[in-house]
């Protein structure tokens, strides 16, 4: 126990007050911009990202009249392109946007037209 205790006291004593306060600095606006990311999120609930050739989220649900947007993140093309036609977007490069309103229930299944292996679906309730 004596050990134990001899190898926490310094861990403990290198955390003076003086140190607290530069952590306390260095953590404020990682915890700041963390919580900013978070509501950022939470306004684009209707909004699909493409990143490393992956729909996230691959599955949405939405109300009926609801436009959903999708946004290519990745630095190649890609598209949006309904199995049923009901849309399909030019291609989109780095930061480009697509949206569509989705004005009747059913399920939707897309693909990107150049890299048919990349799947999603909407589901309109
Ligand atoms: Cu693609």
């Amino acid at each position: 126990m004596q050990t134990l205790l001899s190898h926490i006291r310094p861990a403990t004593a290198r955390l003076t007050p003086g140190r607290a306060v530069v952590v306390a600095m260095l953590l404020g606006p990682l915890v700041g911009a963390v919580l900013a990311l978070g509501s950022v999120a939470a306004e684009e609930a209707n909004v699909v990202t493409i990143d490393n050739f992956t729909f996230t989220a691959p599955e949405l649900t939405v109300a009926v009249g609801t436009t959903v947007k999708w946004v290519n993140h990745d630095d190649i093309p890609h598209t949006v392109v309904d199995k049923n036609k009901a849309f399909r977007s030019k291609a989109m490069d780095t930061d480009d946007a697509f949206s569509f309103t989705f004005a009747s229930a059913g399920t939707f299944d897309y693909f990107c037209g150049l890299h048919p292996h990349m799947v999603g679906k909407i589901i309109v309730k």
